[in-house]
């Protein structure tokens, strides 16, 4: 059966997104990741999915980016990564349109994204690259915008 998921991104200021979750049958089937983020200031912003369901204070307490196998932060495309790492959007004209597919984040099994965050931050994503320690680890991509818990839809 495909599997469908939800989150709906809200801060403290003026941005806000829906982002939508597809994935076919199997646990390997990628992930197709489809949606609207507003509020944003024209260019890259760090979107990774954050390991805890937990907005108990803001989008802090979803703690550090998914990461079930102790590898450092990466893009993407980078064979190791976290698990939760998405890269960068972009926003034209204040509003970043997404259309990601990606083979690593799954609905089901040990990879699912289901009931942890998803964050978009003020910042862009280095991927890994910046040449510090913070850039293994969150890839600079500074404060976190706005969040949402990740849940199933039909
Ligand atoms: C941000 O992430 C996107 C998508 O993964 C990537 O294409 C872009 O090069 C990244 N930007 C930087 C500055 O690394
Ligand atoms: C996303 O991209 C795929 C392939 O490039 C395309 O087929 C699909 O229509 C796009 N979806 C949206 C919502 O833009
Ligand atoms: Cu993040
Ligand atoms: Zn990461």
């Amino acid at each position: 059966m495909v599997l469908k998921a939800v989150c709906v991104l809200k801060g403290d200021g003026e941005t806000s997104g829906t982002v939508h979750f597809t994935q076919e049958e199997s646990d390997s089937s990628p992930v197709q990741i489809t949606g609207e983020i507003k509020g944003l200031t024209p260019g890259e912003h760090g979107f990774h999915v954050h390991a805890f369901g937990d907005n108990t204070n803001g989008c802090v307490s979803a703690g550090p980016h998914f990461n079930p196998y102790g590898k450092n932060h990466a893009g993407p495309t980078d064979a190791e990564r976290h698990v939760g790492d998405l890269g960068n959007v972009t926003a034209v004209d204040n509003v970043a349109k997404i259309n990601i597919t990606d083979k690593v984040i799954s609905l089901r099994g040990a990879d699912s994204i289901i009931g942890r965050t998803m964050v978009i931050h003020a910042g862009t994503d280095d991927l890994g690259k910046g040449n510090d320690e913070e850039s293994l680890k969150t890839g600079n991509a500074g404060a976190r915008l706005a969040c949402g818990v990740i849940g199933i839809t039909q």
